[in-house]
């Protein structure tokens, strides 16, 4: 991409509103804007990052055998009448009327919908367990959206449901998502730990939420401070394996871990005052079992190997993609800027060249250029005529890994420099050495 031609709204001043870091970087960055009090629109910049942690997140969740579907964002209120919580969700849904009067509402979230869908197609355990998903807009009148897309009224969720014919196969498609939201957040370059927490609105007993630590976290959290160094399951983890799972499951809840609606302090204070870690967090994800708080009053049910109907045990499974990519800049950034984990970076390289119009730079840059995006790598070229200082600004504030940089006087040696983002660390190397570093 020459930026030339692409669209990225920087902003040279510190936007007013923005009460943390990473809403000020996403606005500086030019990756979302405000359209309305909680409502956002992802600029290219953005909608890059929010692809590819999408990406990541699908890859997981087909992974531990989730089946992707898209599921719309309107829903008539009859379906919700028929698991009552179409009175009890109260204020925080948006509701609607169609022009036949019906009521409607832009979903808050989708058990029911997939319930409906559920209960219309399958009829026998033989076809269990399933677990469907989809990466869809929701709509919460947040009373206090804030902080940018971290809270927002109109937000992305990754939310899957699962449908087993006992609570023991439940709890393994529990774990099934447990494990896979720890693979999700690690590839995302962040370590989340998860926590007993208050089901809410969702219903059920049994939920944890994965947080990111985080000083500007909304949530105030307890746990065992080992928890930042726990292992990550590997990506040939056996999902099909009960046993498996039990483990890590056992594993990462083996020490004291919960968010304040859960805590108990006297079951914190038995945990060695040098292990106790209490933080602010962030909650990317949050996951229930809630059995069959939906499927009685839906009648998902199944014939199971008796010969009997039983309805099915459920759970839920959400993750904010909208949320994780300020959490991301939350745990990753510094006075300059962002800096981007390279699994989510929008450009995995931005070639700037100090001086546009130079003949020998700009053949420096496109050389580069052409190669690196023939590599398959994700470039943005920076042919703008701005000031050399103004690049370099750029380029950390939007904190794209690496920086390949071409000046005249290097460029005259056959040289260009390479930055690393991250370290600061520069180093010099002839165009073909900064070309094969990055192909290879
Ligand atoms: C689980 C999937 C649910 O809604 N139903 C379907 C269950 N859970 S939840 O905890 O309420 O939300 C799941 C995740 O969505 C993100 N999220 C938000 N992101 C941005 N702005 C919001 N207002 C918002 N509300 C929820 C969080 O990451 C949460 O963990």
């Amino acid at each position: 991409m020459r930026l030339s031609r692409y669209f990225m709204p920087i902003l040279k001043e510190n936007p007013k509103e923005a009460e943390i870091v990473s809403h000020r970087l996403m606005l500086r960055a030019g990756m979302i804007r405000q359209q309305s009090q909680g409502i956002y629109s992802w600029l290219p910049l953005g909608k890059r990052v929010l692809d590819k942690v999408n990406a990541i997140i699908r890859d997981e969740q087909n992974r531990a055998g989730a089946i992707e579907l898209s599921m719309p964002t309107l829903q008539s209120a009859e379906l919700w009448q028929e698991s009552g919580r179409y009175d009890a969700y109260g204020k925080e849904m948006l509701r609607i009327k169609d022009r036949q009067d019906r009521p409607m509402l832009y979903g808050p979230t989708n058990e029911e919908m997939v319930t409906d869908i559920f209960r219309s197609s399958v009829k026998s355990y033989k076809d269990l367990p399933l677990n469907l998903y989809h990466i869809q807009l929701k709509f919460r009148d947040e009373i206090r959206p804030r902080f940018g897309t971290m809270r927002s009224r109109e937000f992305m969720m990754k939310d899957a449901y699962s449908f087993d014919l006992t609570r023991e196969a439940a709890e393994h498609s529990y774990n099934k998502m447990f494990a896979a939201y720890l693979r999700t957040f690690d590839r995302l370059g962040l370590r989340a730990i998860p926590m007993r927490a208050d089901t809410g609105p969702i219903g059920g007993k049994l939920s944890h939420e994965f947080i990111i630590l985080a000083d500007t976290g909304e949530s105030e959290v307890f746990c065992h401070k080992d928890f930042v160094d726990f292992d990550i399951p590997g990506e040939h983890t056996d999902f099909d394996s009960v046993e498996g799972l039990q483990a890590i499951f056992d594993k990462w809840t083996s020490l004291y871990a919960a968010t304040s609606e859960m805590h108990d302090e006297a079951a914190f204070n038995a945990v060695p005052e040098g292990d106790r870690l209490s933080a602010r967090g962030i909650e990317v994800g949050h996951i229930f079992y809630f059995g069959t708080k939906y499927s009685e009053p839906m009648g998902a049910k199944v014939q199971g190997p008796d010969g009997k109907e039983h309805f099915v045990h459920m759970g839920s499974y959400g993750i904010g993609p909208t949320r994780l990519v300020p959490a991301i800049i939350e745990a990753s950034h510094d006075d300059k800027g962002i800096i981007w984990p390279a699994s989510v970076a929008p450009f995995d390289i931005v070639v700037i060249n100090m001086k546009a119009g130079d003949q020998a730079c700009d053949d420096t840059c496109e050389l580069i250029y052409a190669a690196l995006t023939k590599a398959g790598k994700d470039v943005l070229y920076d042919d703008t005529d701005d000031r050399a200082g103004t690049k370099f600004a750029t380029a950390d504030l939007i904190g794209v890994p690496v920086q390949i940089i071409a000046g005249p006087r290097a460029v005259a040696n056959g040289e260009v420099e390479v930055k690393d983002r991250k370290t600061g660390a520069r180093e010099t190397m002839t165009i073909e050495a900064a070309i094969n570093r990055f192909v290879a």
